[in-house]
Protein backbone atom coordinates (compact mmCIF):
# COMPACT_ATOMS: atom_id res chain seq x y z
CA UNK A 1 0.00 0.00 0.00
CA UNK A 2 1.53 3.33 -0.76
CA UNK A 3 -0.36 5.94 1.31
CA UNK A 4 -0.42 9.75 0.03
CA UNK A 5 0.88 12.39 2.12
CA UNK A 6 -1.24 15.17 2.50
CA UNK A 7 -0.37 17.90 0.09
CA UNK A 8 -2.63 20.44 -1.00
CA UNK A 9 -5.77 18.75 -1.76
CA UNK A 10 -4.63 15.57 -1.51
CA UNK A 11 -6.25 12.90 1.22
CA UNK A 12 -4.48 12.56 4.67
CA UNK A 13 -3.98 8.53 5.27
CA UNK A 14 -6.00 9.57 8.39
CA UNK A 15 -8.30 11.59 9.99
CA UNK A 16 -8.74 11.16 13.82
CA UNK A 17 -12.13 13.03 15.28
CA UNK A 18 -11.06 14.63 19.03
CA UNK A 19 -8.04 15.67 20.81
CA UNK A 20 -8.74 14.50 24.11
CA UNK A 21 -6.41 11.73 25.67
CA UNK A 22 -7.04 9.39 22.79
CA UNK A 23 -6.86 11.87 20.03
CA UNK A 24 -3.73 13.54 21.06
CA UNK A 25 -1.95 9.82 21.55
CA UNK A 26 -3.46 8.14 18.79
CA UNK A 27 -1.84 11.03 16.53
CA UNK A 28 1.25 10.80 18.25
CA UNK A 29 1.75 7.11 17.43
CA UNK A 30 0.66 7.29 13.69
CA UNK A 31 3.29 9.74 13.46
CA UNK A 32 5.80 7.63 14.18
CA UNK A 33 3.93 5.62 11.38
CA UNK A 34 5.53 8.42 9.14
CA UNK A 35 1.36 9.03 8.05
CA UNK A 36 0.16 11.97 7.44
CA UNK A 37 -2.32 12.73 9.98
CA UNK A 38 -5.31 15.72 10.72
CA UNK A 39 -7.39 15.64 14.17
CA UNK A 40 -10.32 17.90 14.34
CA UNK A 41 -11.18 19.16 17.43
CA UNK A 42 -14.36 21.08 18.46
CA UNK A 43 -13.12 22.57 21.33
CA UNK A 44 -10.07 25.47 20.58
CA UNK A 45 -7.97 23.41 22.57
CA UNK A 46 -6.82 20.10 23.61
CA UNK A 47 -7.91 17.90 26.35
CA UNK A 48 -11.33 16.91 25.44
CA UNK A 49 -13.35 15.96 28.98
CA UNK A 50 -10.70 18.23 30.96
CA UNK A 51 -10.87 20.74 28.51
CA UNK A 52 -15.05 20.52 28.71
CA UNK A 53 -15.58 19.63 32.26
CA UNK A 54 -14.44 23.32 33.82
CA UNK A 55 -17.47 23.31 36.74
CA UNK A 56 -16.26 23.81 40.14
CA UNK A 57 -15.12 21.00 42.07
CA UNK A 58 -13.92 18.91 38.60
CA UNK A 59 -11.46 16.65 39.66
CA UNK A 60 -9.80 12.95 39.08
CA UNK A 61 -11.07 9.72 40.69
CA UNK A 62 -8.47 7.64 39.42
CA UNK A 63 -5.22 7.96 41.34
CA UNK A 64 -3.35 11.11 39.90
CA UNK A 65 -0.05 8.87 38.81
CA UNK A 66 -2.31 5.50 37.73
CA UNK A 67 -4.07 8.35 35.08
CA UNK A 68 -1.16 10.15 33.25
CA UNK A 69 0.35 8.14 29.95
CA UNK A 70 2.68 5.68 30.76
CA UNK A 71 4.18 5.05 27.03
CA UNK A 72 6.70 8.11 27.97
CA UNK A 73 9.48 7.91 30.51
CA UNK A 74 10.70 11.27 29.63
CA UNK A 75 6.70 12.93 30.27
CA UNK A 76 6.68 10.49 33.31
CA UNK A 77 9.79 11.69 34.90
CA UNK A 78 9.53 15.84 33.99
CA UNK A 79 5.39 16.05 34.95
CA UNK A 80 4.55 15.99 38.83
CA UNK A 81 1.15 15.48 39.87
CA UNK A 82 0.40 18.14 43.10
CA UNK A 83 -1.88 15.66 43.93
CA UNK A 84 -3.39 12.51 44.87
CA UNK A 85 -6.29 13.30 43.34
CA UNK A 86 -5.79 16.05 40.81
CA UNK A 87 -8.23 18.97 39.99
CA UNK A 88 -9.53 19.58 36.57
CA UNK A 89 -7.35 22.59 35.83
CA UNK A 90 -4.06 20.58 36.71
CA UNK A 91 -4.96 18.10 33.96
CA UNK A 92 -5.70 20.17 31.16
CA UNK A 93 -2.56 21.91 32.06
CA UNK A 94 -1.19 18.22 31.71
CA UNK A 95 -3.08 17.95 28.18
CA UNK A 96 -0.93 21.00 27.33
CA UNK A 97 2.26 19.78 28.66
CA UNK A 98 1.63 17.20 26.28
CA UNK A 99 0.86 18.46 23.56
CA UNK A 100 3.57 20.73 23.73
CA UNK A 101 5.86 18.22 24.51
CA UNK A 102 5.23 16.60 21.25
CA UNK A 103 4.37 18.86 19.30
CA UNK A 104 1.12 17.67 18.57
CA UNK A 105 -1.14 20.76 17.55
CA UNK A 106 0.60 21.66 14.21
CA UNK A 107 -1.40 18.44 13.41
CA UNK A 108 -4.82 19.68 14.89
CA UNK A 109 -7.31 22.21 13.54
CA UNK A 110 -9.24 23.52 16.30
CA UNK A 111 -12.61 25.12 16.62
CA UNK A 112 -13.81 22.31 13.73
CA UNK A 113 -16.53 19.88 14.77
CA UNK A 114 -17.33 17.51 12.48
CA UNK A 115 -20.99 16.36 11.56
CA UNK A 116 -20.61 14.28 8.60
CA UNK A 117 -18.45 11.57 8.08
CA UNK A 118 -19.10 8.71 4.73
CA UNK A 119 -17.17 5.94 3.17
CA UNK A 120 -16.65 6.77 -0.81
CA UNK A 121 -16.24 2.99 -1.82
CA UNK A 122 -15.08 4.10 -5.04
CA UNK A 123 -12.24 5.65 -3.49
CA UNK A 124 -11.63 3.72 -0.20
CA UNK A 125 -11.82 7.33 1.79
CA UNK A 126 -13.51 8.26 4.52
CA UNK A 127 -14.95 12.41 3.77
CA UNK A 128 -15.74 14.17 6.81
CA UNK A 129 -17.70 17.43 7.05
CA UNK A 130 -17.77 20.21 9.90
CA UNK A 131 -20.45 21.94 10.87
CA UNK A 132 -19.05 25.52 9.21
CA UNK A 133 -18.54 23.01 5.56
CA UNK A 134 -14.71 21.74 5.83
CA UNK A 135 -14.28 18.83 4.32
CA UNK A 136 -11.50 16.48 4.40
CA UNK A 137 -10.83 13.21 2.71
CA UNK A 138 -8.55 10.10 4.21
CA UNK A 139 -7.83 6.41 4.12
CA UNK A 140 -8.88 5.36 7.64
CA UNK A 141 -10.65 7.70 10.40
CA UNK A 142 -10.36 7.27 13.85
CA UNK A 143 -13.20 8.65 16.33
CA UNK A 144 -11.69 9.64 19.21
CA UNK A 145 -14.85 11.26 20.82
CA UNK A 146 -14.91 9.74 23.61
CA UNK A 147 -17.61 8.46 26.07
CA UNK A 148 -18.96 11.36 27.83
CA UNK A 149 -19.11 14.19 25.73
CA UNK A 150 -22.34 14.57 24.73
CA UNK A 151 -24.14 16.75 27.03
CA UNK A 152 -27.41 16.59 27.96
CA UNK A 153 -30.26 19.32 28.99
CA UNK A 154 -33.36 18.61 31.23
CA UNK A 155 -36.41 17.72 29.29
CA UNK A 156 -38.27 20.22 31.31
CA UNK A 157 -40.75 22.57 29.90
CA UNK A 158 -39.51 26.46 30.52
CA UNK A 159 -35.42 26.11 30.43
CA UNK A 160 -35.56 28.42 27.96
CA UNK A 161 -37.42 31.00 29.88
CA UNK A 162 -35.06 31.53 32.78
CA UNK A 163 -33.66 34.76 33.30
CA UNK A 164 -30.89 34.29 35.68
CA UNK A 165 -27.63 32.50 34.70
CA UNK A 166 -27.86 28.90 33.61
CA UNK A 167 -24.50 26.47 32.87
CA UNK A 168 -24.18 22.76 31.84
CA UNK A 169 -21.37 21.28 33.90
CA UNK A 170 -20.24 19.97 30.68
CA UNK A 171 -20.22 23.14 28.93
CA UNK A 172 -18.60 24.80 31.74
CA UNK A 173 -17.66 28.90 30.93
CA UNK A 174 -14.26 29.84 30.76
CA UNK A 175 -14.18 32.63 33.03
CA UNK A 176 -14.55 32.19 36.41
CA UNK A 177 -18.18 32.04 38.11
CA UNK A 178 -19.06 33.28 41.00
CA UNK A 179 -21.47 31.99 43.72
CA UNK A 180 -21.29 34.47 46.49
CA UNK A 181 -24.25 35.74 48.11
CA UNK A 182 -26.76 34.46 45.42
CA UNK A 183 -29.11 31.61 45.24
CA UNK A 184 -28.13 28.59 43.19
CA UNK A 185 -30.03 25.60 42.40
CA UNK A 186 -27.98 21.96 41.42
CA UNK A 187 -29.97 20.10 39.16
CA UNK A 188 -28.46 16.32 39.13
CA UNK A 189 -26.77 14.46 41.87
CA UNK A 190 -24.49 12.06 39.75
CA UNK A 191 -20.59 12.09 39.75
CA UNK A 192 -20.46 15.46 38.80
CA UNK A 193 -23.30 17.04 40.98
CA UNK A 194 -21.92 15.69 43.59
CA UNK A 195 -18.32 17.27 42.88
CA UNK A 196 -20.12 20.38 42.01
CA UNK A 197 -22.13 20.36 44.91
CA UNK A 198 -19.33 20.36 47.60
CA UNK A 199 -17.70 23.30 45.70
CA UNK A 200 -20.66 25.54 45.59
CA UNK A 201 -21.73 25.04 49.00
CA UNK A 202 -18.69 26.15 49.70
CA UNK A 203 -19.01 29.51 48.97
CA UNK A 204 -22.82 30.49 47.81
CA UNK A 205 -25.49 32.67 49.16
CA UNK A 206 -28.65 29.51 49.26
CA UNK A 207 -28.29 26.38 47.72
CA UNK A 208 -30.77 24.63 46.43
CA UNK A 209 -30.33 20.45 45.39
CA UNK A 210 -32.49 19.02 43.11
CA UNK A 211 -32.28 15.47 43.54
CA UNK A 212 -34.03 12.57 41.50
CA UNK A 213 -31.79 9.48 42.40
CA UNK A 214 -29.73 9.28 45.57
CA UNK A 215 -26.29 7.64 44.25
CA UNK A 216 -23.88 5.55 46.84
CA UNK A 217 -21.22 8.30 47.57
CA UNK A 218 -17.77 7.25 49.37
CA UNK A 219 -15.09 9.78 50.50
CA UNK A 220 -12.16 10.12 48.36
CA UNK A 221 -9.41 11.28 51.00
CA UNK A 222 -7.26 13.23 48.66
CA UNK A 223 -4.20 14.76 49.59
CA UNK A 224 -1.06 16.76 48.66
CA UNK A 225 1.63 14.45 47.27
CA UNK A 226 4.62 15.74 49.07
CA UNK A 227 8.20 15.34 48.06
CA UNK A 228 8.82 11.63 49.74
CA UNK A 229 5.76 11.01 47.82
CA UNK A 230 6.61 12.09 44.68
CA UNK A 231 9.99 10.33 44.80
CA UNK A 232 8.01 7.19 45.87
CA UNK A 233 5.92 7.55 43.12
CA UNK A 234 8.28 8.06 40.08
CA UNK A 235 10.17 5.31 41.46
CA UNK A 236 7.32 2.83 41.26
CA UNK A 237 6.06 3.63 37.69
CA UNK A 238 6.77 0.72 36.16
CA UNK A 239 5.06 -1.21 39.11
CA UNK A 240 2.43 0.90 39.05
CA UNK A 241 1.21 0.50 35.58
CA UNK A 242 1.41 -3.20 35.84
CA UNK A 243 -0.55 -3.56 38.91
CA UNK A 244 -3.61 -1.42 36.55
CA UNK A 245 -2.61 -3.62 33.69
CA UNK A 246 -3.83 -6.69 35.97
CA UNK A 247 -7.00 -5.19 37.18
CA UNK A 248 -10.28 -5.59 36.34
CA UNK A 249 -10.98 -1.99 35.32
CA UNK A 250 -7.28 -0.86 34.95
CA UNK A 251 -7.09 0.79 38.99
CA UNK A 252 -4.35 0.76 41.28
CA UNK A 253 -7.31 -0.56 43.11
CA UNK A 254 -8.39 -4.43 42.20
CA UNK A 255 -11.37 -6.90 44.11
CA UNK A 256 -10.77 -8.58 47.35
CA UNK A 257 -10.15 -12.60 46.37
CA UNK A 258 -12.46 -13.28 48.96
CA UNK A 259 -16.61 -13.75 48.54
CA UNK A 260 -18.44 -11.04 51.77
CA UNK A 261 -20.35 -13.52 52.55
CA UNK A 262 -17.54 -16.60 53.10
CA UNK A 263 -16.13 -13.91 56.15
CA UNK A 264 -17.54 -13.20 59.75
CA UNK A 265 -19.34 -9.82 60.17
CA UNK A 266 -17.23 -8.66 62.24
CA UNK A 267 -13.89 -9.64 59.77
CA UNK A 268 -16.54 -7.76 56.67
CA UNK A 269 -17.46 -4.76 58.92
CA UNK A 270 -13.94 -4.25 59.75
CA UNK A 271 -12.98 -4.94 55.59
CA UNK A 272 -15.92 -2.07 54.79
CA UNK A 273 -14.24 0.36 57.62
CA UNK A 274 -11.33 0.03 56.40
CA UNK A 275 -11.89 0.33 52.50
CA UNK A 276 -13.75 3.87 53.71
CA UNK A 277 -10.73 5.14 54.73
CA UNK A 278 -8.80 4.50 52.20
CA UNK A 279 -8.72 6.64 49.32
CA UNK A 280 -9.89 6.35 45.84
CA UNK A 281 -12.29 3.80 44.18
CA UNK A 282 -11.20 0.86 46.68
CA UNK A 283 -14.42 0.37 48.41
CA UNK A 284 -16.17 0.25 44.92
CA UNK A 285 -13.20 -1.55 42.79
CA UNK A 286 -10.89 -2.91 45.26
CA UNK A 287 -14.21 -5.01 47.97
CA UNK A 288 -14.70 -8.42 47.85
CA UNK A 289 -15.20 -9.74 44.62
CA UNK A 290 -18.82 -11.16 44.82
CA UNK A 291 -20.63 -7.40 46.01
CA UNK A 292 -20.76 -6.53 42.15
CA UNK A 293 -22.12 -9.64 41.35
CA UNK A 294 -24.29 -10.86 44.70
CA UNK A 295 -27.35 -9.81 45.80
CA UNK A 296 -26.85 -11.01 49.44
CA UNK A 297 -23.39 -9.60 48.90
CA UNK A 298 -24.36 -6.51 47.84
CA UNK A 299 -26.94 -6.14 51.08
CA UNK A 300 -23.98 -6.15 53.30
CA UNK A 301 -22.02 -3.14 51.38
CA UNK A 302 -25.19 -1.01 51.13
CA UNK A 303 -25.91 -1.79 54.55
CA UNK A 304 -22.51 -0.10 55.74
CA UNK A 305 -22.58 2.54 53.47
CA UNK A 306 -26.73 3.39 54.52
CA UNK A 307 -25.09 3.59 58.24
CA UNK A 308 -22.66 5.90 57.26
CA UNK A 309 -24.86 8.33 55.77
CA UNK A 310 -26.65 8.09 58.89
CA UNK A 311 -24.00 9.00 60.84
CA UNK A 312 -22.81 12.12 58.48
CA UNK A 313 -25.93 13.51 57.56
CA UNK A 314 -27.72 15.18 61.44
CA UNK A 315 -31.42 15.41 60.17
CA UNK A 316 -32.79 11.76 59.68
CA UNK A 317 -35.36 12.83 57.71
CA UNK A 318 -32.68 14.42 55.21
CA UNK A 319 -30.50 11.30 55.34
CA UNK A 320 -32.98 8.83 54.58
CA UNK A 321 -33.49 11.11 51.07
CA UNK A 322 -29.90 11.04 50.74
CA UNK A 323 -29.99 6.97 50.81
CA UNK A 324 -30.14 5.27 47.58
CA UNK A 325 -33.36 2.17 47.41
CA UNK A 326 -33.59 1.57 43.87
CA UNK A 327 -30.23 0.19 43.31
CA UNK A 328 -27.52 -1.73 45.74
CA UNK A 329 -23.96 0.43 46.14
CA UNK A 330 -21.64 0.23 43.11
CA UNK A 331 -24.57 -0.40 40.74
CA UNK A 332 -24.21 2.64 39.37
CA UNK A 333 -21.13 5.16 38.91
CA UNK A 334 -19.95 5.16 42.32
CA UNK A 335 -19.13 9.33 43.20
CA UNK A 336 -16.30 10.05 44.99
CA UNK A 337 -17.12 13.17 47.00
CA UNK A 338 -14.89 15.30 50.14
CA UNK A 339 -17.41 16.38 52.16
CA UNK A 340 -20.90 15.45 50.22
CA UNK A 341 -23.11 14.67 52.76
CA UNK A 342 -21.77 17.64 55.70
CA UNK A 343 -22.88 19.54 52.99
CA UNK A 344 -26.73 18.93 54.21
CA UNK A 345 -25.61 20.29 57.45
CA UNK A 346 -25.41 23.45 56.35
CA UNK A 347 -28.53 26.09 57.12
CA UNK A 348 -28.06 27.59 53.40
CA UNK A 349 -28.52 24.62 51.51
CA UNK A 350 -31.60 22.85 50.77
CA UNK A 351 -32.32 19.36 49.39
CA UNK A 352 -35.51 18.88 47.57
CA UNK A 353 -36.61 15.50 46.60
CA UNK A 354 -37.85 15.10 43.32
CA UNK A 355 -39.38 11.69 43.84
CA UNK A 356 -41.71 13.65 46.51
CA UNK A 357 -42.47 16.96 44.23
CA UNK A 358 -41.20 16.41 40.60
CA UNK A 359 -40.05 19.86 38.76
CA UNK A 360 -43.00 20.91 37.02
CA UNK A 361 -40.76 23.77 34.46
CA UNK A 362 -38.55 26.33 34.91
CA UNK A 363 -40.07 29.42 35.07
CA UNK A 364 -38.44 32.70 34.17
CA UNK A 365 -38.14 33.70 38.40
CA UNK A 366 -36.25 29.51 38.95
CA UNK A 367 -37.97 26.09 39.35
CA UNK A 368 -40.90 25.19 39.95
CA UNK A 369 -42.01 21.50 41.76
CA UNK A 370 -45.00 20.57 42.27
CA UNK A 371 -44.74 21.64 45.99
CA UNK A 372 -42.98 25.00 45.43
CA UNK A 373 -41.55 27.80 43.41
CA UNK A 374 -37.78 28.05 44.04
CA UNK A 375 -36.83 31.45 43.17
CA UNK A 376 -32.91 31.47 42.28
CA UNK A 377 -30.01 33.43 40.51
CA UNK A 378 -28.42 30.78 38.90
CA UNK A 379 -29.28 26.82 38.03
CA UNK A 380 -26.53 24.52 37.32
CA UNK A 381 -27.69 21.63 35.32
CA UNK A 382 -25.56 18.27 36.47
CA UNK A 383 -27.99 16.01 34.25
CA UNK A 384 -25.13 14.47 32.38
CA UNK A 385 -24.41 12.90 29.05
CA UNK A 386 -25.84 10.92 26.47
CA UNK A 387 -23.37 8.29 27.27
CA UNK A 388 -20.95 6.51 24.66
CA UNK A 389 -23.20 6.04 21.76
CA UNK A 390 -24.32 9.66 22.03
CA UNK A 391 -21.33 11.23 20.65
CA UNK A 392 -21.45 8.88 17.78
CA UNK A 393 -25.09 10.14 16.96
CA UNK A 394 -24.18 13.75 16.75
CA UNK A 395 -22.22 12.19 13.50
CA UNK A 396 -23.88 11.21 11.05
CA UNK A 397 -22.14 8.25 9.88
CA UNK A 398 -22.45 6.90 6.68
CA UNK A 399 -20.76 3.19 5.31
CA UNK A 400 -21.10 1.02 2.31
CA UNK A 401 -23.68 2.13 0.12
CA UNK A 402 -24.96 5.08 2.43
CA UNK A 403 -26.05 2.90 5.17
CA UNK A 404 -26.44 4.83 8.57
CA UNK A 405 -24.32 3.58 11.65
CA UNK A 406 -27.84 5.41 13.65
CA UNK A 407 -29.77 2.79 11.75
CA UNK A 408 -27.25 -0.05 12.13
CA UNK A 409 -27.31 0.73 16.00
CA UNK A 410 -31.29 1.49 17.00
CA UNK A 411 -30.93 -1.63 18.88
CA UNK A 412 -28.32 -1.21 20.37
CA UNK A 413 -24.60 -1.52 19.28
CA UNK A 414 -22.94 -3.85 17.26
CA UNK A 415 -19.23 -4.14 17.11
CA UNK A 416 -16.37 -6.33 16.92
CA UNK A 417 -13.98 -5.83 19.76
CA UNK A 418 -15.49 -2.03 20.17
CA UNK A 419 -13.05 -0.75 17.87
CA UNK A 420 -14.73 -1.62 14.30
CA UNK A 421 -18.12 -2.11 12.67
CA UNK A 422 -19.03 -4.25 10.27
CA UNK A 423 -20.35 -2.04 7.02
CA UNK A 424 -18.12 0.22 8.18
CA UNK A 425 -14.09 -0.42 6.82
CA UNK A 426 -11.42 1.24 7.90
CA UNK A 427 -13.42 3.17 10.79
CA UNK A 428 -11.86 2.66 13.82
CA UNK A 429 -13.93 3.66 17.41
CA UNK A 430 -11.17 4.22 20.43
CA UNK A 431 -13.13 3.81 23.38
CA UNK A 432 -16.19 3.25 21.70
CA UNK A 433 -19.14 1.03 22.53
CA UNK A 434 -18.17 -2.89 23.50
CA UNK A 435 -15.02 -1.40 24.15
CA UNK A 436 -13.17 -2.21 27.45
CA UNK A 437 -12.15 1.54 28.07
CA UNK A 438 -15.74 2.20 28.71
CA UNK A 439 -15.45 1.02 32.08
CA UNK A 440 -11.76 1.50 33.10
CA UNK A 441 -9.34 4.18 34.13
CA UNK A 442 -9.27 5.87 30.83
CA UNK A 443 -5.85 6.33 29.65
CA UNK A 444 -4.60 2.77 30.56
CA UNK A 445 -7.24 1.58 27.85
CA UNK A 446 -6.46 4.69 25.58
CA UNK A 447 -2.99 3.48 25.25
CA UNK A 448 -4.09 -0.18 24.66
CA UNK A 449 -6.61 0.91 21.80
CA UNK A 450 -4.55 3.03 20.29
CA UNK A 451 -1.56 0.78 20.77
CA UNK A 452 -3.62 -2.17 19.21
CA UNK A 453 -5.08 0.23 15.76
CA UNK A 454 -1.57 1.32 14.96
CA UNK A 455 -0.63 -2.29 15.25
CA UNK A 456 -2.97 -3.16 12.80
CA UNK A 457 -2.35 0.55 10.63
CA UNK A 458 1.21 -0.90 10.39
CA UNK A 459 0.39 -4.67 9.30
CA UNK A 460 -1.88 -3.55 7.08
CA UNK A 461 0.96 -1.40 5.31
CA UNK A 462 3.41 -4.21 5.83
CA UNK A 463 1.30 -6.20 3.65
CA UNK A 464 0.10 -3.79 1.13
CA UNK A 465 -3.76 -3.85 2.24
CA UNK A 466 -5.70 -0.99 1.64
CA UNK A 467 -9.26 -2.18 3.62
CA UNK A 468 -10.37 -3.75 6.74
CA UNK A 469 -13.93 -4.72 7.68
CA UNK A 470 -14.46 -7.34 10.60
CA UNK A 471 -16.70 -9.91 9.21
CA UNK A 472 -20.90 -10.06 10.21
CA UNK A 473 -19.80 -13.35 12.06
CA UNK A 474 -17.09 -11.95 14.08
CA UNK A 475 -18.94 -8.88 14.97
CA UNK A 476 -21.97 -11.13 16.10
CA UNK A 477 -19.95 -13.08 18.14
CA UNK A 478 -18.36 -10.52 19.76
CA UNK A 479 -21.60 -8.52 20.52
CA UNK A 480 -23.54 -11.84 21.89
CA UNK A 481 -19.93 -12.11 24.08
CA UNK A 482 -20.59 -8.10 25.30
CA UNK A 483 -24.38 -9.14 26.34
CA UNK A 484 -23.37 -12.75 27.83
CA UNK A 485 -20.31 -11.08 30.26
CA UNK A 486 -22.40 -8.64 30.89
CA UNK A 487 -25.36 -10.00 32.67
CA UNK A 488 -23.68 -11.51 35.47
CA UNK A 489 -23.08 -8.55 36.47
CA UNK A 490 -25.50 -6.50 38.70
CA UNK A 491 -24.94 -2.93 37.19
CA UNK A 492 -27.10 -4.21 34.14
CA UNK A 493 -30.16 -4.71 36.16
CA UNK A 494 -30.26 -1.34 36.92
CA UNK A 495 -30.83 2.30 34.86
CA UNK A 496 -27.89 4.38 35.00
CA UNK A 497 -25.80 5.94 31.92
CA UNK A 498 -23.36 2.60 31.92
CA UNK A 499 -26.65 0.99 30.57
CA UNK A 500 -27.59 3.56 28.08
CA UNK A 501 -29.98 4.86 29.73
CA UNK A 502 -31.20 9.22 29.59
CA UNK A 503 -34.13 10.20 30.40
CA UNK A 504 -33.86 13.56 28.52
CA UNK A 505 -32.70 11.40 24.86
CA UNK A 506 -35.70 9.88 23.15
CA UNK A 507 -35.37 6.65 22.45
CA UNK A 508 -32.57 6.38 25.41
CA UNK A 509 -34.89 4.88 28.15
CA UNK A 510 -34.28 1.20 27.63
CA UNK A 511 -31.41 -0.81 28.99
CA UNK A 512 -29.03 -1.32 26.20
CA UNK A 513 -25.52 -3.03 26.50
CA UNK A 514 -22.65 0.00 25.80
CA UNK A 515 -20.41 -1.30 28.00
CA UNK A 516 -17.87 -3.84 28.10
CA UNK A 517 -18.21 -5.60 31.24
CA UNK A 518 -15.38 -8.63 30.75
CA UNK A 519 -12.59 -6.73 32.33
CA UNK A 520 -9.73 -4.59 30.62
CA UNK A 521 -7.09 -7.69 30.94
CA UNK A 522 -9.72 -10.08 29.30
CA UNK A 523 -10.51 -7.93 26.89
CA UNK A 524 -6.82 -7.33 25.90
CA UNK A 525 -6.44 -10.67 25.52
CA UNK A 526 -8.71 -11.29 23.18
CA UNK A 527 -7.64 -8.35 21.22
CA UNK A 528 -4.30 -9.77 21.35
CA UNK A 529 -5.27 -13.07 19.85
CA UNK A 530 -6.83 -11.30 17.02
CA UNK A 531 -3.54 -9.84 16.54
CA UNK A 532 -1.54 -12.87 16.77
CA UNK A 533 -3.66 -15.07 14.41
CA UNK A 534 -3.31 -12.95 11.70
CA UNK A 535 -6.31 -10.37 12.58
CA UNK A 536 -8.75 -13.51 12.58
CA UNK A 537 -11.96 -12.19 12.04
CA UNK A 538 -11.13 -9.16 9.85
CA UNK A 539 -11.10 -9.04 5.99
CA UNK A 540 -8.71 -7.20 4.27
CA UNK A 541 -8.33 -5.70 0.66
P1 LIG B 1 -25.04 11.21 35.55
O1 LIG B 1 -24.34 10.25 36.41
O2 LIG B 1 -25.79 10.70 34.38
O3 LIG B 1 -25.98 12.09 36.48
C1 LIG B 1 -26.95 12.96 35.96
C2 LIG B 1 -27.83 13.43 37.10
O4 LIG B 1 -28.81 14.34 36.61
C3 LIG B 1 -28.58 12.31 37.78
O5 LIG B 1 -28.66 12.59 39.14
C4 LIG B 1 -29.95 12.40 37.10
O6 LIG B 1 -30.99 11.81 37.84
C5 LIG B 1 -30.11 13.87 36.98
N1 LIG B 1 -31.07 14.27 35.96
C6 LIG B 1 -30.97 14.08 34.63
N2 LIG B 1 -32.05 14.57 34.01
C7 LIG B 1 -32.85 15.08 34.96
C8 LIG B 1 -34.11 15.70 34.94
N3 LIG B 1 -34.75 15.89 33.78
N4 LIG B 1 -34.66 16.08 36.11
C9 LIG B 1 -33.99 15.87 37.27
N5 LIG B 1 -32.79 15.29 37.36
C10 LIG B 1 -32.23 14.88 36.21
O7 LIG B 1 -24.01 12.29 34.96
P2 LIG B 1 -22.73 12.92 35.65
O8 LIG B 1 -22.30 14.05 34.80
O9 LIG B 1 -22.96 13.17 37.08
O10 LIG B 1 -21.68 11.78 35.56
C11 LIG B 1 -21.35 11.19 34.32
C12 LIG B 1 -20.00 10.58 34.38
O11 LIG B 1 -19.03 11.59 34.07
C13 LIG B 1 -19.58 10.09 35.69
O12 LIG B 1 -20.02 8.82 35.94
C14 LIG B 1 -18.10 10.21 35.63
O13 LIG B 1 -17.52 9.02 35.18
C15 LIG B 1 -17.83 11.32 34.71
P3 LIG B 1 -31.37 10.22 37.61
O14 LIG B 1 -30.24 9.48 38.23
O15 LIG B 1 -31.42 10.03 36.11
O16 LIG B 1 -32.65 10.06 38.25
Amino acid sequence: MSLRSAGLGEPYDVIVIGAGLSGMYQLHRLRELGLSVRVFEAGDDVGGTWYWNRYPGARFDSESWTYGYSFSDEILREWEWSEHFAAQPETLRYCNFVADKLDLRRDIEFDCRIKAAAYDEAAGQWEVESEDGRRARARFLITAIGPLSAPTMPTIPGVESFRGEAYHTGTWPHRPVSFAGKRVAVIGTGATGVQAITEIAKTVGHLTVFQRTPNWCAPLHNSPIDPADQARIKARYPEIFETCRNSFGCFIHDADPRNALEVSSEEREAFFEQRYREPGFGIWMGNFRDVLINRDANATISDFMRRKIRERVRDPKIAEKLIPTNHGFGTRRVPLESGYYEVFNQDNVRLVDLRETPIERITPAGVRTTGAEHAVDMIVYATGFDAITGAFDRIEFRGIAGRRLRDKWAEGPRTYLGLQIEGFPNLFTLVGPHNAATFCNIPRCIEQNVDWVTALIRHMREKGHTRVEPTAEAEREWTQHVLDTGRRMLFTQVDSWMMGINSNVAGKQKRTFIVYAGGAPKYREKCDEVAAAAYVGFTFG
